[in-house]
Formats: C-alpha cells, sequence, structure tokens
C-alpha cells in the first residue's frame, strides 16, 4: 500500500504538466514594415520557440526586443523599455546578464525579408513573469548587445528608432490557473526541487 502510495506521488509530480502556451504578435509600422512573430511553449520549465516573419526592413540586422507594455496608443513610442523585471543592464540572449526582452538582432536579407526562429530559456508566457500582454519592438538600428562605449549600450543596446511593434496576444487559449514557476532557467529550478523532495517523500514512505 505504502508503495502503491509512493509510485503515485511521484507519477502525478512527473504528469502535472501546465497546458501549452502559444502566443501571436501582428507586428505593424510606419516605413511598410510588417510581420508576425509567434512564440509557444509546451510548459512552464521549458523553454520558449520564437518564429519571425517580418518583412519591408532595410537590410542588415535590427534590434529586436520585448518592451514592457502592451500600450500602442502612441505606436511603438509608448511600449516603454526593454522588459527588465529584474532590474538589471543590456544584454545578448546568450548572456547571464540580461534583461528579459533582450532578444538581440534580426537579420533582413537584400530583400528587406527577416525570416528565423530560436529558443529562448528567459522568456516565459507562464507567471508572474508572463511577457503575455507586453509588446515586441523591431528597431531601426543594429543592437550592440551591450558591447559597446555608446552610453546607450548598457541601456538598450542603441538601437535607434522604433520601426515596428504589436502586442503578445494569446494564440491559443488556455484556462487552468496560472502557477507561478518563475521563467527559463531560473524556473526549472522549483521544478527540479519539487521533483527531487517529492522522490525523497516516496522513498520515505517505502522504508517506513
Ligand atoms: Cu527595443
Ligand atoms: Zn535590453
Amino acid at each position: 500500500m505504502k508503495v502503491l502510495i509512493a509510485l503515485s506521488t511521484v507519477l502525478c509530480v512527473v504528469l502535472a504538466k501546465d497546458q501549452p502556451r502559444k502566443a501571436i504578435v501582428f507586428l505593424q509600422g510606419n516605413a511598410g514594415v510588417s510581420g508576425n512573430v509567434t512564440i509557444s511553449q509546451p510548459s512552464c520549465t521549458e523553454p520558449v520557440f520564437i518564429e519571425i516573419n517580418v518583412v519591408g526592413l532595410t537590410p542588415g540586422k535590427h534590434g529586436f526586443h520585448i518592451h514592457e507594455k502592451g500600450d500602442l496608443t502612441d505606436g511603438c513610442a509608448s511600449t516603454g523599455g526593454h522588459y527588465n523585471p529584474d532590474k538589471v543592464s543590456h544584454g545578448a540572449p546568450n548572456d547571464q546578464v540580461r534583461h528579459v526582452g533582450d532578444l538581440g538582432n534580426i537579420a533582413a536579407d537584400e530583400n528587406g525579408i527577416a525570416k528565423t526562429s530560436y529558443s529562448d530559456t528567459v522568456v516565459s508566457l507562464y507567471g508572474a513573469r508572463s511577457v503575455l500582454g507586453r509588446a515586441i519592438v523591431i528597431h531601426a538600428e543594429v543592437d550592440d548587445l551591450g558591447k559597446t562605449n555608446h552610453p546607450d549600450s548598457l541601456k538598450t543596446g542603441n538601437a535607434g528608432g522604433r520601426v515596428a511593434c504589436g502586442v503578445i496576444g494569446v494564440l491559443a487559449p488556455f484556462d487552468e490557473p496560472d502557477q507561478d514557476c518563475g521563467s527559463g532557467q531560473q524556473g526549472l529550478m522549483p521544478a527540479a526541487l519539487t521533483i527531487t523532495i517529492s522522490l525523497l517523500a516516496a522513498l520515505r514512505l517505502m522504508v517506513l
């Protein structure tokens, strides 16, 4: 009996998965820039997968960020700064220190098209640090990733004006309560801890 209880405890923890979440962003700008971005995440402890399709850009690299507000009442200007709940310096997507919203650059080809996809372990669609309802902004210039001597480098990456933006909206409706498991890498630790504690509890039940 105790073994059965122990086994069911372990199974419950392992099988208790969130519903996958998926977000859509419709990007629009003044200078003929338009496109869409989808962000999908299978569960709160897994990385997001970001798919980007943008046209109308000038060829080359453009800063690509999540800004803190989904407010387009004054166009891209009213979306606030980079989403930065930890109040740290601007950085590159792969840096230890970065804004949650720092997604680096997207590169447009000679036809002005940027089409790419990648994973990110810091951005999340779950919990208090969810990016749902915030905005994606594309900039006129390259994001220097916090690596130059420009006074704005560690604040914004000195990426210039905002050429397109859109609000991160719900694509796949979900109805489960929002559990706050942190975001990305930080979210993996509590999950690992929960599983470890449950396993230890289960082992203890088996021994007793
Ligand atoms: Cu930006
Ligand atoms: Zn930033």
